[in-house]
């Protein structure tokens, strides 16, 4: 890593000179305008604190891909990038924190939001209970998989975002109301969990990344907050 000074946004502007006579009629810009992680190593281990500067943006055809799935035993380097992932919903939902780091915050990250075409995805759903302080839903998953879903369909009332998209894109998104789905753990324990409501639509947006899935490919475009009957709204 070059010390990472001066933060991000130095963006390269190309500039060619043409004659009419060679103008090219497409001109395909996708220029990587990220500077490169900062990673340190810790007792031979790699690792690097996320910031928004390490999220793709739409455009970038990494989010497109289908990632692949990461091999048992899981690397050091696939058990620290999800300690990492997760460290970034966790400083992002810390309100000094996401300050200080200029963060936005977040329920989800997937590995190829961070241009790493791997399937992993770490999730934090807070409590929805303010007595309750123990988050709905916190796991980092590997090669997650819905296993059943209700037929019940359900979206949230305001839409969906996503870090990797600098705009509003409104409409309905509507995913299962209810899923089953089997993970590995970081501790290469294959987990089988049932999520209902949001934390269900949290987990399907990040499974739609792994397979280069957009939350806004579900959006009806004649049509954004037109909904069938009996799909349930979220808040
Ligand atoms: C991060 C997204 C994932 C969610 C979007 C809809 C369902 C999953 C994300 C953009 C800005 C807001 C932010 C968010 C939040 C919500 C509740 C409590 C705390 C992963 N992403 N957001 N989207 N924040 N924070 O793109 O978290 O909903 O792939
Ligand atoms: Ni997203």
């Amino acid at each position: 890593g070059g010390g990472g000074g001066g933060g991000g946004g130095v963006k390269k502007k190309l500039s060619l000179k043409l004659s009419n006579a060679v103008r090219p009629l497409v001109v395909v810009h996708f220029i990587r305008s990220q500077r490169a992680r900062n990673f340190y190593i810790v007792g031979g281990i790699t690792s690097s604190m996320i910031t928004m500067d390490d999220i793709i943006r739409e455009g970038n055809p990494t989010l497109r891909e289908v990632a692949k799935e990461v091999p048992f035993p899981l690397s050091e380097a696939d058990i620290q990038l999800g300690k990492d992932m997760m460290e970034f919903l966790e400083n992002s939902q810390d309100p000094v924190k996401a300050e200080e780091l200029n963060l936005r915050g977040g329920v989800g990250l997937a590995a190829p939001q961070l241009d790493i075409s791997k399937r992993i995805t770490a999730v934090l759903v807070p409590s929805s209970d303010p007595e309750n302080p123990e988050p709905e839903f916190k796991d980092v998953l590997y090669n997650p998989k819905i296993l059943s879903h209700s037929v019940q369909e359900a979206c949230l009332g305001e839409g969906e975002g996503c870090l990797s998209v600098d705009r509003e894109v409104p409409g309905y998104v509507v995913r299962h109301a209810r899923i089953t789905i089997s993970y590995y753990d970081m501790q290469g324990k294959k987990q089988k969990v049932r999520l209902k409501n949001y934390a269900a639509i949290v987990v399907q947006h990040e499974i739609d990344h792994l397979n280069g899935v957009m939350f806004y490919d579900h959006i009806n475009e004649k049509n954004p907050f037109s909904l069938k009957g009996g799909i349930l709204v979220i808040d």
